[in-house]
């Protein structure tokens, strides 16, 4: 079934740091609505969302997964995202195709900065907000203290609509808090009746504080309220379904994805509460593509939300990209890795858009005139690179191939060449990240490599100015080569670049040879100075010169402008600049002093720090040498226990130390 009102449709992003149970709640979701007699676990490596060999093999989630359900007449596509810091741009991508997240925390497990951190960025974004307390079946799962955990991290708005029937293995049913009844399990299938008499005054409590913070958001149910109205549940959830909408209100619910409780309900609540996608109301198609993968098997899938308008097979859209009309042939449902080919998908909905190769994350098509809806969350920027070699030095041209079809599901990871080394470079948030990218171009694409650092983009500048003379003669037999070039080299300030000054006079090069003479001397500031880096930012007046009327030729001048600059760096020696990266570091204020120091270990200069009222984080800014940031990602996770995040430009160029030249330059 596939519903064409858009009221009926609940596009939801599970979101949440690694292991909270995201994904053994999709399976618990899809168990429970398909009624299927095995659920399958992550231990097993069976999980719908989960399918990809790197996922099983590292029990958890690296790329977004849609997993379509129907049930009561709803479609609810439930975006799986990785939890893994490493793979954030899913978790970007799955929030941009939503109309809700779902954060799914640990009722034994403290909250990270890491679910902070997706908090942040769906408040950013003023993405509505659910969350789900998960394992209250295991030892140590504390309701209330998880409830003071999420006020204390996310502040008002969180409202808890039930609660838990006993903590840990004890963990046998919920309360509703809207109609104040009990909903115990056995084996996963509930039973609804009465509060238990002991925690009855509790209950109370909890729910005329529910009932305060609903009714607080309305002045008419808040007047009869205070009239001693309570209103009834219907219009309860209704009102907290209009502050959920607003990003206003938090709904929290409980319960166990691997033991099945509380599961049928929060399957309701995502039909009642959820808010629906909200459709462009032109009848023109309109289409957000907000995940594209690149699979040899399964080819080009790009995820798309319907922004408005029915797509259908053969449906024609304007990219707005790529400026090219696009014909849509295929386009599917998906229940993870297993498709369902459809007809037509209204307003509101997510499909699979099948083998339309030219689509890219973050495209919008729809008519030549239509405007752009709500950008997609911008991606994070790559922060760590790495040079990355074939195992079979044959396998060059492959694995740059392979590399460039696995990014382009990951729009946080990049691949350049490196101008200098040819080498190619691989770039993005996480080793882990860069790993499970080599892995999948050896699994999927046949090609083996490794990672290791990077060579630093050093310079070299001219030490001093002096006058030179490059001369180029050879005898051998029949035609001999001649020519002389007399230049003055002089230094310029850092980023300055090269300049050529023709400065002759009276013929003593011909004109048509100066041309080979800069040449040559540009051929030869590439080669490398002294250390073998490009040698910049000198200028070379050229003054005088001398030529043979049958032996000079563009060669010979070539060479002799080379020899000059081999002759100057000689004599002058070099100066090594090396790149300067701006870096903006965003940590908790309580950690500044150990990221300071830190930074100081890494000869940073910092420039500034600012404490940023709106998320209370301590951001430092600050310049520092680029080869000092080749482990910084690893090195801030860890001394901020994965609550420090950053982000590098490249800014400058500086001389490096004499001192750490040793160090460095060997
Ligand atoms: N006891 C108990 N274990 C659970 C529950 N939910 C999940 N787990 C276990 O927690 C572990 C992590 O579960 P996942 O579903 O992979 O967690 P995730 O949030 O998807 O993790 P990432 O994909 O890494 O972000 C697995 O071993 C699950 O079996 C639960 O309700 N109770
Ligand atoms: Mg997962």
């Amino acid at each position: 079934m596939n519903p064409t009102n858009s009221e009926k449709i609940r596009n939801v992003a599970v979101v949440g740091q690694t292991g909270s149970g995201k994904t053994s709640l999709v399976e618990a979701i899809y168990h429970h609505i398909e009624k299927t007699s095995r659920k399958g676990r992550i231990e097993d490596g069976n999980t719908i969302s989960d399918f990809e060999a790197e996922e099983i093999k590292h029990k958890h989630s690296i790329s977004l997964s849609l997993v379509t359900l129907n049930y009561g007449g709803y479609k609810i596509n439930l975006l799986d995202t990785p939890g893994v810091v490493d793979f954030i741009g899913e978790v970007h991508s799955g929030l941009g195709g939503c109309d809700m997240a779902l954060f799914v925390v640990s009722a034994s497990e403290e909250i990270t900065y890491d679910t902070r951190r997706i908090w942040n960025i769906a408040a950013a974004n003023s993405i509505p907000r659910m969350i789900f307390i998960n394992k209250m079946d295991k030892d140590r799962a504390n309701f209330e203290d998880t409830i003071d955990a999420l006020s204390l991290a996310f502040g008002a708005g969180i409202a808890p609509i039930e609660l838990p029937i006993g903590n840990g293995p004890n963990f046998a049913g919920i309360i509703d808090l809207f109609d104040e009844t009990s909903t115990s399990y056995s084996a996963g299938l509930p039973t609804i009746s009465e509060i238990p008499a002991d925690i009855a005054i509790t209950e109370h409590r909890a729910h005329d504080l529910l009932v305060e913070g609903i009714v607080i958001a309305d002045d008419s149910a808040m007047a009869a309220y205070l009239e001693g109205e309570v209103p009834p549940k219907a219009e309860l959830e209704e009102l907290m379904a209009q502050g959920v909408a607003k990003a206003q209100v938090f709904p929290v619910v409980v319960g166990s994805a691997t033991s099945q409780i509380g599961i049928d309900r929060l399957v309701t609540f995502l039909c009642e509460i959820a808010p629906p996608p909200n459709p462009n109301t032109s009848d023109a198609l309109g289409l957000q593509t907000f995940k594209t993968y690149s699979d040899p098997f399964l080819g080009h899938l790009s995820l798309t939300k319907i922004i408005s308008g029915t797509l259908k097979v053969d449906s024609e859209c304007f990219n707005h990209r790529s400026n090219a009309t696009e014909k849509i042939h295929s386009f599917f449902s998906l229940v993870g890795k297993e498709h369902l080919n459809l007809a037509t998908a209204s307003s509101g909905d997510i499909v699979a858009i099948a083998k339309l190769g030219s689509l890219r994350t973050g495209d919008f098509l729809g008519t030549p005139n239509s405007s752009a809806p709500r950008q997609l969350l911008e991606f994070p920027k790559p922060t760590l690179s790495y040079k990355v070699t074939p195992a079979a030095k044959a396998d060059e041209e492959k694995l740059s191939l392979a590399l460039s079809k696995i990014i382009e599901e990951d729009s946080t990871l990049d691949i350049h060449r490196d101008t200098r080394s040819h080498a190619l470079i691989l770039s993005g948030i996480g080793e882990l990240q860069l790993t499970t990218a080599l892995e999948k171009a050896q699994r999927r694409y046949g090609v083996k490599a490794t990672l290791s650092p990077c060579d630093v983009a050093y310079l070299e500048s001219l030490a001093g100015n002096c006058e030179v003379e490059g001369k180029y003669k050879k005898q051998s037999g029949g035609h001999g080569q001649f020519g002389v070039a007399r230049l003055r080299f002089g230094t310029k300030e850092i980023g300055g670049g090269f300049s050529f000054h023709d400065e002759i006079v009276g013929g003593s090069i011909p004109r048509q040879f100066i041309p080979a003479v800069e040449k040559g001397i540009v051929d030869g500031a590439n080669t490398g100075g002294k250390y073998g880096f490009p040698v910049v930012d000198f200028e070379a007046h050229l003054y005088d010169g001398a030529y043979h009327s049958v032996d000079s030729s563009e060669m010979a001048f070539k060479m002799a402008g080379s020899i000059a600059l081999r002759e100057a760096i000689e004599r002058l020696g070099t100066v090594v600049l090396e790149p300067i990266s701006q870096i903006k570091v965003s940590i908790p204020p309580q950690l500044q002093g150990e990221v300071l120091g830190n930074l100081n270990s890494h000869r940073a200069k910092v420039l500034g720090s600012d404490h940023d009222q709106a998320t209370g984080r301590f951001i430092i800014s600050a310049v520092v040498p680029t080869n000092e940031l080749m482990t910084y990602s690893n090195e801030l996770r860890s001394i901020t226990a994965g609550q420090g995040e950053f982000d590098a430009t490249f800014d400058h160029y500086e001389p490096l130390p004499k001192a750490l030249y040793g160090k460095y330059l060997t």
